[in-house]
């Protein structure tokens, strides 16, 4: 028989996961529940035939530089691929794969729901019951939002996830605006009814919502600049389930800070998992929702995570070209 892989996993997966790995390969996993340190993750590269990191590891150059004679594949357990040096691994003729789709619809929904939060004022509701029940009862002038039906939406990248937000926020009478490299179906624009915005600077200047959706990649750093968004209505919302690096996240917070923009709904940030502290005064007004990385935090996206980079572990070394490959971007 041949030999199995031996794979290194640098996270705790959920058990079903763990348990068909072992099953499939000669798998090391991760007891612990905590990110890998820097010196586990060369002694990992340089013995492994197979890493499957998360987004809690920085897989640059300098690490692919340490990689050991048998590692081919890098199979990322997540979507971004963002933390993972491509280029350097093709260099090196490592291949790396991601798993797209399992999580666009989970993704999509957490979307909503910070679309809906800081508008519909959710979190503050939230916390009137439980605290200390003040609750003076109802009242017509008591805890009003602004209304999301209606209101035009704005979609900075519409891949995957941005389609399945822009099916969504249609449902909920938003109208849909994009912005993309490129413009999307035909087909698709018309199901949708959605208005292609070649300059992302007009459609930011018109929005009532933009929601970012693209990948993080070095043309998409800060674009979301301050610049740009300085362009935004001052009754405008961001939602932000992409990447935090993709808006100028300093920018943004002196922008609500001043009345500027209206607010944010965000769930992924510049420096993960530290904080600008100015974010949490911000969340204690009201201004903006804060979640900790978890739009696509679901049992059972994680569990089809697992079986997508079990697919492409398993492709690869039957000699096929893995369903996920993700090959460096063009520069
Ligand atoms: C993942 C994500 O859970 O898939 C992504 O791109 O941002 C997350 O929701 C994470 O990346 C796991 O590595």
């Amino acid at each position: 028989a041949k030999k199995k892989p031996l794979v290194v996993i640098t996270r705790k997966l959920p058990d079903p996961v763990e348990t068909r790995m072992r099953e499939l390969f000669d798998a090391r996993l991760n007891v612990e529940d905590r990110p890998m340190s820097h010196d586990e993750l060369v002694a990992a590269v340089r013995e492994a035939d197979v890493l499957v990191p998360t987004i809690t590891d920085t897989i640059d150059a300098a690490l692919i530089g340490e990689a050991g004679e048998n590692l081919k594949l890098i199979a990322n357990f997540g979507n971004g691929v963002d933390k993972i040096d491509i280029a350097a691994a093709a260099k090196r003729g490592i291949a790396v794969t991601n798993t797209p789709n399992v999580l666009t619809e989970d993704t999509a929904d957490m979307t909503m729901a910070l679309m809906l939060a800081v508008p519909r004022r959710l979190a503050e509701g939230a916390n009137v019951l439980p605290g200390d029940k003040k609750w003076p009862g109802w009242s017509p002038t008591w805890m009003l939002g602004r209304r999301i039906g209606g209101k035009r939406l704005g979609i900075v990248g519409m891949g995957r996830i941005g389609t399945a937000v822009a099916r969504r926020a249609k449902a909920f009478g938003l109208s849909i605006h994009y912005h993309n490299r490129h413009r999307v179906l035909q087909a698709v624009e018309d199901e949708l009814e959605a208005t292609y915005w070649e300059s992302l600077d007009q459609m930011l200047a018109r929005m009532d919502i933009i929601s970012v959706n693209c990948p993080s990649t070095p043309a998409t750093f800060h674009l979301l600049s301050a610049r740009r968004l300085a362009l935004m209505q001052p009754t405008s919302y961001i939602v932000n389930t992409a990447r935090g690096d993709i808006i100028d996240e300093d920018a943004l917070v002196k922008l609500i800070q001043d009345g500027k923009i209206a607010g944010a709904g965000l769930d992924v940030y510049e420096n993960e998992p530290a904080l600008n502290t100015k974010l949490l005064k911000l969340a204690a007004r009201g201004k903006v929702v804060l979640l900790p990385h978890m739009s696509s935090a679901t049992l059972e996206g994680r569990i089809d995570m697992g079986e997508k980079v079990i697919i492409n572990i398993r492709a690869f070394f039957d000699g096929h070209r893995p369903p996920d490959r993700v090959l460096p971007l063009r520069t």
